[in-house]
């Protein structure tokens, strides 16, 4: 594959974590690294786990396979592989597939002498994901209370686990996520709105600056965050989204295990009402 001018500048050797210079070579467009062997091995055994265990399920109808955790009565020992073996091998290999992705783009922000911030961002959907199926069954001492891998399958989990609760609505923690998820879409839409009117600013018009794009703002609110910080605004609100996500899954069962509504009768109970 050909390579774009500026990309032979940055292939310089370093910032690796682990392995040295072992691994510190391109394939195509692709830097290896250790971590990138790492990744390629996790995926490719827990893709092969995946359709091997859809090919023992009954169905090849895609919205119906599913691989489920194990009974509740293996608790958090090693079940057979028929019966959620499978799904924790699989697990084992998603985990290390995205911890090994995450560490590669910390290799890589190291060789380019960047900030964290993108693997940073990646290790809190990591954190939501492991919060499901490891954290939480591991608090609730069986790995049964994870979810099952499958497209539908995972959707009844979702819909079971809320009404376990009676009504997940009512879960503060689930409040807090949900409201940072729409001030997410929110501030993008707001953001790629902005930018496309100001360089898709019409036939025969010069594109604008970001000095448009803050009087915009001003005109309209009164206030413009500013280039930098819509950025940083969002960083801040989509991963606000998905740390709170993991809170309100791992508070429910844990640390509170009736229902949510219930949870706000010290709200009913403040002696300001007597
Ligand atoms: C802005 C700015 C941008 C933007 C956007 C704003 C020039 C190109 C979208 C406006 C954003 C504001 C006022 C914050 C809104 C707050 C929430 C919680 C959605 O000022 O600077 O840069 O893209």
């Amino acid at each position: 594959m050909s390579m774009l001018n500026f990309e032979r500048k940055y292939r310089v050797r370093g910032g690796t974590l682990l392995g040295g210079d072992l691994f510190d070579f391109w394939v195509g467009p692709f830097w290896v690294g250790f971590f990138g062997v790492t990744t390629a091995f996790f995926s490719l055994v827990g893709i092969l786990l995946i359709v091997w265990g859809a090919s023992q399920g009954g169905t090849w109808n895609l919205w119906q396979i599913s691989i489920a955790p194990p009974d509740l009565k293996y608790g958090l020992g090693m079940a057979p592989l028929m019966e959620g073996g499978l799904w924790q091998l699989i697990t084992v290999c998603a985990t290390g597939a995205f911890i090994s992705w995450a560490l590669r783009e910390v290799e890589i922000c190291r060789k380019l002498g960047i900030g964290y911030h993108v693997p940073f961002a990646f290790s809190v959907a990591i954190l939501a994901y492991v919060t499901l199926v490891i954290i939480r069954p591991l608090l609730m001492g069986a790995w049964g209370h994870g979810f099952p891998y499958g497209i539908m399958s995972h959707l009844d989990w979702v819909s079971n686990t809320g009404y376990q609760y009676l009504h997940f609505h009512y879960n503060p923690a689930h409040m807090l996520a949900v409201s940072f998820f729409f001030a997410t879409t929110f501030a993008l839409s707001l953001h790629g709105a902005l930018i496309l009117s100001a360089t898709n600013p019409g036939k025969g018009e010069v594109v604008k600056t970001p000095e448009h794009e803050n009087t915009f703002f001003r005109d309209a609110i009164g206030y413009s965050i500013g280039t930098l910080g819509i950025h940083r605004l969002g960083l801040f609100l989509a991963l606000s989204a998905g740390f709170w996500s993991a809170v309100c899954i791992v508070i429910s069962g844990p640390f509170w295990t009736r229902g949510w509504p219930e949870w706000w009768s010290w709200w009913l109970n403040l002696p300001v009402w007597k």
